[in-house]
């Protein structure tokens, strides 16, 4: 006998323990305005050559391609916004690199293992039901916008009401059905046009629409070398980029409704010269959760070059002898950023007589 098959709110307080704090539903049928889309960007060559979603339109918009006659697809939301910042770590321990606060810990794992517990309890009701969270399999911020989570912010991200953009998704596509969302949340971002101007790479070309070519999100996860244009921007950053949600009034304002307890282990400060001296294993036990393209751990050497060069001490011997090393190394890619960093420290070198010491970080 199967069991029967749990109530939306019976799902709600499972994926309590998990903190998941919002929760909606649609129905499995196409997402006909994602698709079209992704094929738009793809066409104008906005998605910078990225995959993900990216790779295979047609079946990331269509849910049933991913549980074969989908009815429901179940959202979920969770905060990742915590109630106060780890502070930079002091100066004399050498250049810190800041990572995105969606990946200061892993938050998908807890939100995809409430998806997949709660998922088990749809499937003990004889249907069939897979819990996807940031796959390739389906479009995460879509599904929440149809479920009535949240509206799509001119900084692209999906703003839940009252709560912000802080959050990550994640879902469950069913062939069990549950009454589906019938009201999209209403735009709640107005005149406001802060993130277009906060965006360090002007990236947000027209509300909502991103370039993925000048997304230093995607910048930084790109392989290969990073366009010389983009290199100051990234400042001190290695992994992510919070700016465009950073000057989100919205977000920054009721996020604070909706935090996280962090571990005491954070990895929101990653030391670049201790990363830089490491070898592959280090870097994948404590970053092993990120995207990395390929496993390719030489894409964040890359970046924590890039950060040594922007905020590094130009006096600074472990510096000075990290670039060195890598400069005269045998991989041309980093050989080629080490040297880029090298001039980036000369120019903040302080002049004599000069009471400046760096210079500062624009594009
Ligand atoms: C590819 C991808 C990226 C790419 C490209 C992002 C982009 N905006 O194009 C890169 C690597 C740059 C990236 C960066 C980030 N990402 Co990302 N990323 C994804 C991924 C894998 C696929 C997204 C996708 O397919 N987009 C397709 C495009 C077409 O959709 P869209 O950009 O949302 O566009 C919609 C709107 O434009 C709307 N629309 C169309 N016309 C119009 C017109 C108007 C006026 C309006 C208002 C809307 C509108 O319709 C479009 C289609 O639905 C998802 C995970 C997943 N499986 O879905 C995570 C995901 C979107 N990312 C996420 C996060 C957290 C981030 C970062 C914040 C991480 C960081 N700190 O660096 C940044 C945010 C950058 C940004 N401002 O978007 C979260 C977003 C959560 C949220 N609340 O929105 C997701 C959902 C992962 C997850 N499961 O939690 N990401």
């Amino acid at each position: 006998m199967p069991e029967p098959l749990p109530t939306l709110d019976e799902i709600r307080a499972h994926l309590d323990p998990y903190q998941v704090t919002h929760l909606g539903v649609t129905t499995a049928a196409v997402l006909a305005e994602a698709r079209a889309a992704i094929h738009e960007r793809k066409a104008a060559g906005l998605h910078g050559e990225m995959g993900f979603t990216y790779l295979n339109p047609d079946r990331s918009t269509d849910p049933s391609r991913a549980v074969r006659d989908a009815r429901s697809v179940i959202v979920a939301a969770r905060p990742y916004l915590t109630d106060a910042d780890p502070e930079r770590p002091a100066e004399t321990l050498g250049p810190h690199a800041r990572v995105g606060r969606y990946a200061w810990v892993d938050h998908y794992a807890p939100l995809r293992a409430g998806l997949r517990s709660a998922a088990k309890l749809i499937r003990a009701a004889g249907h069939r039901a897979v819990a996807f969270a940031d796959d390739n399999s389906i479009v995460d911020r879509a599904v929440a916008h149809r479920a009535g989570l949240g509206w799509f912010g001119k900084n692209a991200n999906l703003l839940l009401p009252g709560a912000g953009s802080f959050f990550v998704l994640g879902s469950i596509v069913t062939t069990a059905e549950y009454q589906p969302n019938r009201r999209l949340a209403p735009d709640g971002c107005g005149t406001c046009t802060a993130c277009f101007a906060g965006c360090p790479t002007d990236a947000i070309i027209a509300p909502a629409v991103i370039d993925a070519n000048r997304c230093l999100s995607w910048v930084m996860q790109k392989p290969g070398s990073i366009p010389h244009e983009f290199r100051v921007a990234i400042g001190d950053r290695i992994y992510g980029c919070d700016d465009c949600q950073d000057v989100c009034p919205i977000s920054v304002r009721l996020g604070q409704r909706n935090t996280v307890e962090l571990p005491d282990e954070v990895g929101a400060w990653v030391d670049a010269l201790a990363l830089l001296a490491a070898d592959d294993e280090w870097i994948e036990a404590r970053y092993g959760s990120w995207y990395i393209a390929g496993r390719d751990f030489d894409i964040l050497r890359r970046n924590a070059l890039i950060v040594v060069g922007n905020v590094g001490d130009p006096s600074d011997s472990r510096v000075h002898d990290t670039v060195e090393r890598y400069r005269f190394g045998p991989d041309r890619l980093l050989a080629e950023h080490a040297e880029w960093a090298a001039g980036r420290l000369a120019t903040r070198r302080p002049a004599r007589n000069s009471t400046r010491n760096s210079a500062p970080i624009t594009p």
